[in-house]
């Protein structure tokens, strides 16, 4: 069956797509879109998908968007490695952590990119500083749980492939900040966090998954 993601460089989202599918191993055609020029909104685009959002899978007739959506597709499709658990333990475990990532520490990223990467960012100590805690927060409970080799477990799972981003996602914005503000929890070497930075480092290990960060951080 052909396989095409459509995807944007830096979209914690898409990245989690291509990650899924690096874990999988699944051939699959990668349509990167031009974000500069909106290709997201082109006709071409939106005839696929009319949300003119992404990430997008296309396989034959089937259009998929949205990335836990679309990690539930791949789960069905290549069931091996398994990514959602196979014990109502393991899947509650890893359910669990993507629940916990959507109510804390994404919005909290949410805040800091949008303070640091936007022209007109709201960089407040009354904006920012909340959210750097809530990082902090749950930078510490993600240490205290990492006492096996994965995010939700002994095996690499859809936890770490929603984690993986977003914590890639803090390392550039901690460069950004400036050293005064996030130093304090996270320096690009995650040395207070070292359990985490170690799993970083096994994540990024894994067959694949270094092609998969987004092609425009590296080259700014
Ligand atoms: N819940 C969706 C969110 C998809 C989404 O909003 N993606 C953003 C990019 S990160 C997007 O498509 N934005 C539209 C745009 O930039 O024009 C998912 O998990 O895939």
């Amino acid at each position: 069956m052909s396989l095409t993601v459509y995807w944007g460089s830096g979209s914690p989202v898409s990245w989690r797509v291509l990650l899924a599918l690096a874990i999988k191993n699944v051939e699959h055609q990668s349509e990167r879109l031009n974000l500069g020029e909106k290709q997201q909104r082109s006709p071409a685009y939106l005839a696929l998908n009319p949300r003119g959002t992404f990430p997008l899978l296309v396989a034959e007739d089937l259009r998929v968007r949205g990335s836990m959506a679309i990690l539930n597709t791949l789960e069905r499709m290549f069931p091996e490695p398994v990514l959602f658990g196979t014990t109502p333990r393991e899947t509650g475990a890893i359910w669990q952590v993507i629940d916990d990532h959507n109510d804390h520490l994404a919005p909290a990223t949410k805040v800091l990119a949008r303070a640091f990467f936007r022209k007109d960012g709201d960089r407040s100590d009354s904006n920012i500083v909340p959210a750097r805690e809530v990082i902090k927060r749950e930078f510490m409970m993600l240490e205290q749980s990492l006492c096996k080799m994965w995010i939700a477990g002994s095996r690499v799972s859809a936890a770490d492939i929603v984690l993986y981003p977003t914590i890639q996602r803090l390392l550039r914005i901690a460069t950004r900040s400036g050293k005064d503000f996030m130093n304090e929890i996270l320096d690009d070497k995650l040395v207070q966090f070292p359990l985490l930075a170690a799993w970083l480092e096994r994540m990024t290990a894994l067959p694949g998954v270094d092609s998969t960060y987004p092609p425009h951080w590296r080259e700014s």
